[in-house]
């Protein structure tokens, strides 16, 4: 409960950072992008997870602001590392909330985009399948509008959640993210390993990229790769970093 109230003045005073995990191209193994993922540092209780106060954020309307901060600070990292990585993209987690604010705020970001010099291409925003449950015709209309400016769409934790494909025929989708609970088991759980195939080919057939999350193992790379899969990320590249380490990685990796 104290939490939800601290989440206002959290914002308001800084206290809120951006980690990025990188982003592999698995046939290559050169860092592609980053996703960036929100973490929390309490003054008295330290860091706090994003699956804890996401939803409070979310409840209390929050997640719109806390959005555009979001926003505002992966054009900032955009700027500066595209010059040392022209071709660098930054996926950026988005909440049904932000498809329902009264001020349009997700078609405000090609503008913002815009503003920083970036091409549209430079974001992927990261949608999750609740929400292309309802609201239908409001959510498409704005995917359409932001992928009409170049931005990409990746849906997140696929398979997991409510599915139904017939989505991916309505929606204007350009990435699926093959969820970590199909990659934890490859090496053992061939009924994983038929999912995975299954996904990648439906994918590619749909003229659509794929990545693969929670890659650990070697033997889980080696496995996806040849596969087909696209992209891939997990704590076998690196774990989500502060920026200052990301870039660190993209100087040592040119
Ligand atoms: O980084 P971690 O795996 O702990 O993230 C937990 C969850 O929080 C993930 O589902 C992730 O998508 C979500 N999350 C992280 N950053 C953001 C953000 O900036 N906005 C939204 N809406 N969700 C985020
Ligand atoms: O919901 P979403 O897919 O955005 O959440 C991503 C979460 O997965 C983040 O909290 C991130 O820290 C976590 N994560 C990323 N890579 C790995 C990995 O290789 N293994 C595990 N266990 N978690 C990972
Ligand atoms: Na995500
Ligand atoms: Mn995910």
């Amino acid at each position: 409960v104290r939490l939800g109230k601290d989440l206002r003045q959290a914002l308001a005073s800084g206290q809120f950072r951006l980690h990025y995990q990188p982003i592999l191209a698995l046939h290559s193994g050169r860092i592609a992008g980053a996703e960036a993922l929100l973490r929390w540092q309490h003054p008295q209780r330290g860091w706090i997870s994003p699956a804890e106060f996401i939803p409070l954020a979310e409840d209390s309307g929050l997640i719109v602001e806390l959005g555009s901060w979001v926003f505002a600070e992966v054009c900032r990292q955009l700027q500066q590392w595209r010059q040392l990585r022209p071709q660098l993209h930054i996926s950026v987690n988005v909440s049904p909330i932000q498809f329902f604010a009264d001020n349009a705020n997700l078609l405000q970001w090609p503008a913002l985009l815009a503003e920083h010099g970036l091409p549209g291409d430079s974001v992927v925003l990261e949608i999750t399948e609740r929400l292309l449950l309802d609201n239908r015709d409001q959510v498409s209309t704005q995917l359409h509008a932001l992928r009409q400016c170049g931005i990409r769409v990746s849906l997140d934790d696929f398979g997991t959640g409510y599915s139904s494909l017939s989505y991916l025929k309505k929606f204007a989708i350009d990435y699926l993210k093959i969820d970590q609970s199909f990659v934890r088991h490859l090496e053992t759980d061939g009924s994983d390993r038929a999912l995975c195939e299954a996904i990648i080919a439906m994918a590619h057939r749909l003229d659509m990229r794929v990545v693969a999350e929670g890659i650990e193992l070697a033997a889980h790379r080696d496995w996806l790769c040849t596969a087909g899969c696209d992209f891939g990320q997990g704590f076998l590249f690196a774990r989500a970093l502060p920026a200052a380490e990301f870039e660190a990685l993209l100087q040592q990796s040119q």
